[in-house]
């Protein structure tokens, strides 16, 4: 199967930055600086199709086209390594592998939004992949590809990594913004959105790890090739699915956008494990709605996964068999959210807590037919919350009330956990 992302990669190792460049790293960088105007890179980026791998899914090419370039002052980019969604780790995986589509994407991105100074945000415990990140800006300053007159051309940039103190919040693009200021990392309102006032008060871009190491090839190949990548139509290029639970293997894996469910666990992920048999999964990551059997033919990609009741979020699944509690399961993801709101607005730092404590009575035997009916009010509550933690937190809450009624039932009725607690 062709790879992208991962076409660098050597077992057990990071590539060197001279094995990237042998194999047409920063080829890319090249062909721009030589004979691409920086909207040219805009706008084949945006008739790509990619979209933001970060969780949203929006379009890459139109955020840097929201950036306005009349008026004078610096802008940024920032690249946002916070990765913590339960169950993703695809990032981890990229940048211990492979820094350098990372740091070439990045600078493509800055050319073409005409920024001088770029960070990346990675979350504190990435200690190699930081590394990874410092070592690669250091090789690319030294061999004229980053820093002051890249290539001869007159385009420079300055690349810093900072390294979070770690918190979810801090993925939260305006709260990662208020931390990178040096401030406690509360969201801000949107609008007004990044792109025209973000960090320090200046138009500010903010994309995904996995994003911006698409860029390269992007440049590279041209935008109906990157396309052509996924399996349907509507879809565009390759995504990271990292996978977790109980399938034989867990790893992260480069598919094609649009591969079935079903495809995906059954091909790479190997089946499930041995006498287990597939119940329900997270499609991506710990804020979306679960999946059951009936998704197994659904195509993994933003829009079809939208259209079936959930989000295909960071590709980050987690599969369940049988014997998983959905209830459990519910309240151990609910448990992470309510202890990392950051507590700044009352829906969220009471809500989660609140709801923790309903999930945590009806997993002990202890509920009530009422408290189903309080789940359900409390996934319209919780949307009036400041940033999309909570709404994202009610995600599997949402999917356990619409795919799995019938099991929190049972829960109430026999006064106990049917699984065992599981
Ligand atoms: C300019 C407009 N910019 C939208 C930009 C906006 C942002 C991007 C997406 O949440 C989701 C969340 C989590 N002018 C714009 C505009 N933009 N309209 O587009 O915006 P939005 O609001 O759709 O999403 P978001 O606030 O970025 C991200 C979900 O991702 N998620 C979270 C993963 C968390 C991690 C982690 O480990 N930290 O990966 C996973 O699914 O629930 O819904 O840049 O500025 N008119």
């Amino acid at each position: 199967m062709e790879q992208l992302l991962f076409r660098h990669n050597r077992p057990g190792r990071c590539v060197t930055f001279a094995e990237y460049r042998a194999e047409g790293g920063f080829a890319a960088l090249e062909k721009a600086l030589a004979g691409m105007s920086p909207n040219d890179v805009q706008q084949v980026v945006i008739d790509s199709g990619l979209r933001g791998r970060g969780g949203a899914g929006f379009p890459t090419g139109k955020k840097w086209s929201f950036v306005p370039r009349d008026i004078p002052g610096p802008r940024y980019l920032i690249c946002n390594c916070d990765e913590m969604e339960p169950g993703t780790y695809k990032d981890r995986v990229l940048l211990e592998a492979n820094p350098y589509s990372l740091v070439e994407g990045m600078t493509l991105a800055a050319y073409a939004i005409g920024v001088a100074h770029a960070f990346i945000f990675i979350r504190r415990g990435y200690e190699e992949a930081a590394e990874n990140c410092r070592r690669a800006i250091a090789e690319a300053k030294a061999a004229g590809l980053l820093g002051e007159n890249i290539l001869g051309t007159g385009f420079s940039l300055e690349l810093d990594v900072h390294q979070s103190a770690g918190r979810y919040i801090c993925g939260e693009e305006t709260a990662l913004m208020n931390a990178l200021e040096g401030k406690r990392a509360n969201p801000r309102s949107k609008p007004p959105f990044p792109a025209v006032k973000g960090l320090w008060g200046r138009p500010t871009v903010v994309n995904n790890v996995e994003t911006l190491a698409n860029i390269p090839a992007i440049v590279a190949n041209g935008a109906a090739w990157f396309k052509g990548l996924a399996r349907i139509p509507e879809a565009a290029g390759m995504k990271l699915f990292c996978v977790s639970g109980h399938v034989n293997n867990t790893a992260c894996f480069e598919l094609p956008l649009g591969m079935t469910l079903g495809e995906i666990i059954d091909g790479p992920c190997g089946g499930m494990l041995p006498g287990r048999e597939f119940k329900a999964c997270i499609p991506g990551g710990a804020s979306t709605p679960f999946f059951t059997k009936e998704h197994w033919h659904v195509p993994m990609d933003f829009d079809t996964v939208a259209k079936a009741g959930s989000r295909l979020g960071t590709g980050g699944i987690v599969v369940f068999d049988r014997d998983t509690c959905m209830v459990a399961a519910t309240l151990n993801l609910i448990v992470f959210y309510a202890r990392e709101s950051c507590g700044w607005c009352t829906p969220c730092r009471e809500g989660l807590p609140f709801v923790q404590d309903v999930l945590a009575r009806i997993e002990a035997g202890e509920g009530r037919e009422e408290h189903i009916g309080i789940l359900r009010e409390h996934i319209q509550y919780l949307n009036y919350s400041f940033c999309p933690l909570a709404p994202g937190a009610m995600g599997p809450v949402e999917g356990l009330l619409r795919l799995f009624e019938g099991e929190i039932r049972e829960h109430i009725v026999l006064g106990r956990c049917p699984f065992g607690g599981k």
